[in-house]
């Protein structure tokens, strides 16, 4: 199977096609479109043209570092005999080369309480991932506690009770200003207690300096190994609007605690979507999900096979 068909196949057997389809949307309007203009006509692989395809990788918010290996790596492959559709495949797989592969999503083990935590810098998103991430889990028929450790803002911990509600899953959370691991007591007490799946813990998202974040991390972490058993998964959420300054945001919680994979929202409304072929070049991470809307049903696993077909292929010029 050629390249093109393997991308394709994986986009085609999504279930999703059509959320990731107008989800992708402004990506695909400006880096997709702007891809595949360079490759229009009889491309001259001269340094003008390079220097092109350079600016609009990082015009895409491609991180300088990525978009240059890219660029490295495509140079050194490409033939002048290549046909306008062979060097767009070869740049397609050499970024799908330098990607590799996809990350699973957590998948919870049975038999036990398994706990999730979601941090990140403030307006990321976090609160509503959780609520996405508990609808997921409970439509997969697990048992379910979403827990509103954001007690730093007035109506932190009561948004996420309104999702829990709306979703039917169990909530635990805490008044303002009280403090977090305390909400992580009591929720890891209710949840063993009431024998369930999976507990999936919000956080405040202040940006303050980073003692103090590493600090306030570190004792929720302890609170957590210590009452819940343990911290399966760590999840740090990134506004995909906010592009290389978001990423670099997100470098410091990296740099203070332990992460497992990262969820890239706000991709719906962003034109920036080339920040997740630096991600994993930039913090050493893999993107398990990207939040492609508002609704309680829009996020997604991260499929990187699918997004370039979505980005590259499944349009006209
Ligand atoms: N379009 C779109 N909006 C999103 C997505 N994810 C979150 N939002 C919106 O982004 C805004 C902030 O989301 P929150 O979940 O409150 O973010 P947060 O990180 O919990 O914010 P703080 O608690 O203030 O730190 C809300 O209006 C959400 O509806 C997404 O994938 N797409
Ligand atoms: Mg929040």
């Amino acid at each position: 199977m050629g390249f093109f068909d393997k991308l394709k196949k994986s986009f085609s057997n999504k279930e999703d096609q059509e959320l990731y389809t107008t989800g992708l949307e402004p990506t695909k309007a400006t880096f997709g479109n702007k891809l595949k203009e360079m490759f229009m006509g009889k491309p001259k692989f001269d340094d003008a043209w390079y220097d092109h395809l350079l600016a609009v990788l990082i015009q895409s918010d491609v991180s300088l570092k990525s978009a240059q290996k890219i660029i490295k790596a495509f140079r050194k492959k490409v033939k002048s005999n290549m046909t306008q559709e062979e060097s767009l495949e070869l740049l397609v797989e050499i970024i799908l080369e330098q990607y590799g592969d996809d990350v699973a999503p957590y998948e919870v083990e049975p038999g036990r309480l398994n706990t999730i935590l979601v941090v990140g810098v403030n307006g990321s998103g976090k609160t509503t991932t959780c609520a996405k991430l508990a609808a997921q889990y409970h439509q997969d028929g697990k048992k379910v506690l979403l827990v509103g450790g954001d007690t730093f803002r007035a109506a932190g911990s009561s948004q996420l009770q309104v999702w829990a509600d709306e979703i039917g899953v169990d909530f635990v959370g805490g008044k303002e200003n009280a403090d977090p691991a305390s909400v992580y007591v009591d929720a890891a007490r209710y949840a063993k207690e009431g024998n369930f799946d999976v507990m999936i813990c919000d956080s405040a998202g202040r940006l303050q300096n980073k003692v103090n974040l590493m600090k306030e991390l570190e004792k929720m972490k302890r609170v957590l190994e210590r009452e819940a058993g343990s911290i399966d998964h760590t999840y740090l959420v990134i506004d995909g609007n906010t592009g290389q300054n978001g990423l670099s945001q997100a470098r410091v919680f990296t740099e203070v605690t332990p992460v497992d994979s990262l969820i890239v929202t706000k991709l719906d409304g962003s034109p920036k979507g080339g920040v997740l072929l630096s991600i994993k070049d930039e913090l050493g991470l893999k993107v398990s999900h990207i939040g492609l809307g508002e609704k309680v049903n829009d996020l997604r696993p991260f499929d990187i096979q699918a997004y370039l077909y979505q980005l590259v292929y499944n349009h006209e010029l």
